[in-house]
């Protein structure tokens, strides 16, 4: 029997729900069960993703995905710095982001690279 347009419509809102939830409300909400550790790509000059909501305690990996380029990832906030130093190709620096707030990410080799962390 095929299925009328009324019937679809709930079944399409469930979907993009659970697309919506994959990505950046429900990942936070997950993320206050226990601490977590997100992959952050350095790569064509960009951070991917460009904005990351983290809880208190999470940990980022920064991971050099290019193939020659060399990145320098830091933060200069209020209350702490980061800074990874230069992290070549296919390697990886770690932050603990043990602050509330928003952070960003900056590359001091590529002034256009940001990354904003948004932590509660
Ligand atoms: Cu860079």
């Amino acid at each position: 029997m095929p299925l009328c347009s009324r019937c679809l419509r709930p079944l399409l809102l469930i979907g993009t729900l659970v697309v919506a939830g994959s990505s950046t409300a429900m990942g936070s909400a997950w993320a206050t069960l226990s601490s977590t550790t997100r992959i952050v790509l350095q790569k064509g000059r960009h951070y991917m993703p460009t904005d990351l909501f983290l809880h208190r305690g999470d940990t980022i990996t920064l991971r050099n995905e290019d193939e020659s380029v060399t990145h320098h990832a830091f933060i200069e906030a209020d209350r702490f710095s980061f800074d990874a130093g230069d992290q070549e190709p296919g390697t990886e620096s770690r932050l603990t982001l043990a602050e509330p707030g928003d952070f960003v990410i900056q590359c001091g080799i590529h002034p256009k690279m940001k990354l904003t962390l948004h932590v509660q």
